[in-house]
């Protein structure tokens, strides 16, 4: 038996968990989980890394003595160092608004067309180029000297050695899916010094011991070693897929619903790039193809503004709610930025002629039939777009609790749903480490041991998918 524990960084909180992992069993024990509170100072929103870190000490201290530690978070955010490795500032958080307009300029040097054929990404604003961009003529850029994906960062913190993880550094839009290397051309057509990350390591390789000060301040005894996993959280999401076969489609549910398939080779065509498919890399040389869609972070902006009433209330109420009265584009980036949240689905509701949700419980329903429905369309557009059909739709991560975005989901994609495990991204942490000490075999050993050893749920499709069609045909004519 092995024990290690996987810090995994969420938008909305952290925690460090622990895996103990035999060749036949799995178990995952939470050892502290904390907030992630980002902050607005006047020059926009930051991420408070230095809370972040401070988290992942404590849960290692809890976590007690392990033979391995792996960090994911989520993508394309970066903290700068300068010459001495000291970090320049707080990273900025990707719902900052400094990145509005700035795709239009990139684009006005290399088209969205080629760029897309280069790197395979779907456009999102927060894309790490565009960031890079709009941070050009700042002083800290200048003066950086590294740049740090998020997880790379804290890894540093903990080991003294840098690196650029794989499956994080595809999410930079500076990756080309087929090599599976930087895009060193599209870099230098954009004025982007690749000088600034470290060299490229992969899921598995070793990632440095922690530093005598880590172990003095968590208690543990060492060496303990850092192994690199699949950083990118959705892509040690997408690794604990609990499918037995290849005809699958997965949706990572949280703050964001990652849509999609894992495929062999990247998408690269011009229907791909108007659907706005993404090909991000993930374990054992696969492809995450698969949209963005708003996800839960709809129904926390609202919760949120309702001034946080209890979810479990809401949630019935809402199943109470008939269904598909109104609809909005979960895919919409207008959802992006936080805030006014049941006002601007009210507004998108309004413009599009339909009924406009009142009470929280209407405003819910509406949100999660617009997940499913999102959910629907998304399944359906990378089975076609890709050639690769499905019969399943696995559910992973924190709306696995969410038994009605479940049901919905499967009556919406007229598919069985088989949902869980909810700790997704830390279960892919914990088997990557695993992995990597010979513990488990590959990607489908993992997922083998995870079907054996997770609890999952089924939901059967229900009622037809005549009534999705009509709503997605509401939303399409506007
Ligand atoms: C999910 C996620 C998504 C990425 C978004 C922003 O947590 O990592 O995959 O598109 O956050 O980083």
């Amino acid at each position: 038996m092995k024990s290690y524990a996987a810090v995994d960084l969420g938008a909305s909180s952290g925690r460090v968990m622990v895996g103990r992992v035999t060749p036949d069993s799995l178990e995952l024990a939470e050892a502290h989980r904390f907030p992630n509170r980002p902050v607005r100072v006047p020059e926009g929103l930051r991420w408070d890394v230095l809370g972040l870190y401070a988290g992942v000490l404590e849960g290692l201290r809890a976590a007690g003595q392990v033979d391995s530690v792996g960090i994911d978070s989520w993508a394309v955010d970066y903290g700068l160092l300068d010459a001495d490795g000291a970090l320049l500032g707080n990273p900025v958080h990707y719902r900052d608004a400094r990145t509005e307009g700035v795709a239009e300029k990139v684009w006005g040097r290399v088209p969205a067309a080629e760029l897309y054929a280069a790197t395979g990404l779907q456009y999102a604003p927060f894309n790490t180029l565009y960031q890079l961009t709009a941070a050009r003529e700042s002083r800290q850029l200048a003066f950086a000297r590294r740049l740090l994906l998020v997880p790379d960062l804290l890894s540093y913190w903990l080991t003294g050695e840098q690196g650029t993880e794989l499956t994080n550094a595809s999410t930079t839009q500076l990756i080309d899916p087929r090599t599976r290397d930087w895009s060193y051309d599209l870099a230098a057509r954009l004025d982007i010094d690749l000088g600034l990350f470290p060299p490229l390591r992969r899921p598995g390789d070793a990632a440095g011991m922690l530093r005598a000060a880590v172990l003095e301040e968590t208690g543990l005894t060492g060496p303990v070693p850092v192994t690199a996993v699949a950083s990118h959280d959705t892509a040690s999401a997408v690794a604990a897929v609990p499918a037995t076969g290849e005809r699958f489609a997965y949706i990572c549910t949280g703050t964001w619903s990652l849509a999609g398939l894992e495929l062999d080779a990247p998408v690269l065509t011009e229907d791909s790039r108007a659907a706005n498919f993404t090909n991000e890399l993930g374990l054992d040389g696969t492809v995450r193809y698969l949209r963005n869609i708003m996800g839960l972070w709809l129904l926390q902006e609202c919760v949120r503004a309702w001034g946080d009433p209890e979810l479990g209330g809401l949630l019935r109420d809402a199943a109470a709610v008939p269904a598909l009265r109104s609809v909005v584009d979960a895919g919409d980036a207008a959802f992006l930025a936080p805030g006014r949240m049941p006002e601007r689905i009210a507004e998108a509701c309004r413009a599009s002629g339909q009924p406009v949700p009142g009470t929280p419980a209407e405003v819910t329903r509406c949100i999660l039939d617009s997940l499913a429905l999102a959910h629907r369309r998304a399944v359906e557009d990378a089975q076609r777009l890709a050639g690769h059909p499905v019969d399943v739709v696995h559910i992973v991560g924190g709306g696995t609790r969410n038994a009605l975005l479940c049901q919905l989901t499967a009556d919406a994609c007229g598919l069985p749903v088989v949902a869980g495990p909810t700790e997704a991204a830390a279960l892919g942490n914990v088997l990557v480490q695993a992995g990597a000490h010979g513990l488990v075999g590959d990607r489908h050993a993992m997922r083998g041991l995870l079907a054996r050893t997770q609890p999952l749920t089924r939901y059967e499709p229900q009622g037809g998918t005549g009534r999705w069609r009509d709503a997605q045909a509401r939303l399409a004519t506007r």
